[in-house]
């Protein structure tokens, strides 16, 4: 028998292999329904309030907020809530959709101890081991190889988990992203690469960047298996993510993709966004708004009225509220630990470091 990480003997078949299966769920039940609306509605109201905590300066340095593209993190964490996540510097919705608290939340972007990475990581840098989210990264293109390794290390342990990859339009038109496509298929890892494309990065419209922008296809080059989804209804990303993650751990080799999205801010805080054409910004509002569309679900097929989605909105508002008042109360890290979580421990088997329970920092 061939070892696992072997290549495939036989050349690939077909340039455009698409995802042929079938959604591999059952439909949502009212609560499973209501669940993802108040995760959306939780991340969207605690980084509002990350943003009025930024122009009072509570909040330093980088800042990419998340809001409009919260049905993607949370339709993905609703069929992959036990396997490795892995993303970029626009990291507040997956965190949170993975289980970062909002706690742990607003303390990370305060600076503050009691924060996801102990204060030390910021905006940019939100990590929490215990739920398997390893992690946003601020380089452009630099943790897609990386969620190679953690599907490595993953198979090598004989987990049955994938890595879930998101990253945006515009690092798929980077160097390591070609590279870490290429090695992923040719090993056939049990990742599942996710591109929100949302439209831009930076300034840039998508148009400008790339004369392909169906991102999906960058899949071709190397063989792999793609998609492409509108990504505003949280239950058909759901669905989509959770046949890509049967997919790659099927031993058929990874899936990339494409879930079409938009965000409603500048690319950070420090951009006002006046590249958008007049009135973009409020069509994509107006018809794809994830949370209009949610409410809309339940009410139309769960008979949820107005009382009971706005009791949901009242508890969001004091969680998030909460949040806020936790993360003005706690302490500063110690300057005497700046150093502490530069390099990680030396381990010496894979095997070693596998006690993810032990890893969060208690919020007290
Ligand atoms: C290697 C590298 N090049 C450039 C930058 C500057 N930069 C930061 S974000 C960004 C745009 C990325 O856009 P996209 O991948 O579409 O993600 P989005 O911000 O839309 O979520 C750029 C060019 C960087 N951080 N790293
Ligand atoms: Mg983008």
């Amino acid at each position: 028998m061939k070892p696992e990480s072997a290549p495939p003997d036989e050349p690939v078949e077909s340039l455009d292999r698409l995802l042929r299966l079938p959604d591999p769920l059952p439909p949502c039940t009212r609560d499973e329904l209501l669940g993802l609306y108040r995760q959306m509605a939780l991340i969207r109201r605690v980084e509002e309030l990350a943003a009025k905590a930024y122009t009072q300066r509570k909040i330093l340095g980088f800042c990419h907020l998340y809001i409009g593209q919260e049905s993607v993190a949370v339709g993905a964490a609703a069929s992959t809530s036990d396997d490795y996540w892995i993303t970029a510097y626009r990291d507040h919705g997956h965190a949170m959709a993975k289980g970062v608290s909002a706690r742990a939340m607003m303390a990370e972007l305060f600076g503050k101890r009691t924060g996801a990475s102990q204060g030390q990581g910021g905006s940019m840098h939100i990590f929490d081991k215990s739920v398997r989210f390893m992690g946003g990264y601020g380089i452009v293109g630099a943790h897609v190889p990386m969620a190679n390794g953690i599907a490595w290390a993953a198979r090598a342990r004989e987990e049955e988990r994938v890595c879930v990859c998101f990253f945006g339009d515009g690092a798929a038109n980077q160097g390591a992203f070609f590279e870490a496509l290429c090695l992923a298929e040719l090993y056939r890892l049990p990742v599942v690469f996710i591109c929100e494309n949302n439209g831009y990065a930076m300034g840039t419209p998508l148009h400008r960047q790339s004369a392909v922008t169906d991102m999906s296809l960058r899949a071709r080059g190397v063989g792999m298996t793609r998609e492409q989804l509108a990504g505003w209804d949280v239950q058909r990303v759901r669905q989509r993510v959770a046949a890509a993650r049967q997919h790659a751990l099927s031993g058929q080799g990874p899936v990339l993709l494409e879930i079409v999205t938009y965000r409603y801010r500048g690319h950070s805080m420090s951009d006002p966004a006046k590249y958008r054409p007049a009135g973009e910004l409020e069509q994509v509002r107006e018809r794809n708004d994830p949370l209009t569309l949610t409410r809309r679900d339940l009410q139309k097929d769960h008979g949820l009225d107005d009382a009971a989605i706005e009791a949901v909105l009242a508890s969001v508002e004091e969680e998030a509220d909460d949040s806020w008042a936790f993360a003005e109360s706690s302490a500063e890290p110690d300057p005497a630990t700046l150093y502490d979580f530069v390099y990680a421990p030396q381990t010496t088997s894979l095997a070693a470091d596998t006690d993810l329970s032990a890893a969060r920092p208690q919020e007290s």
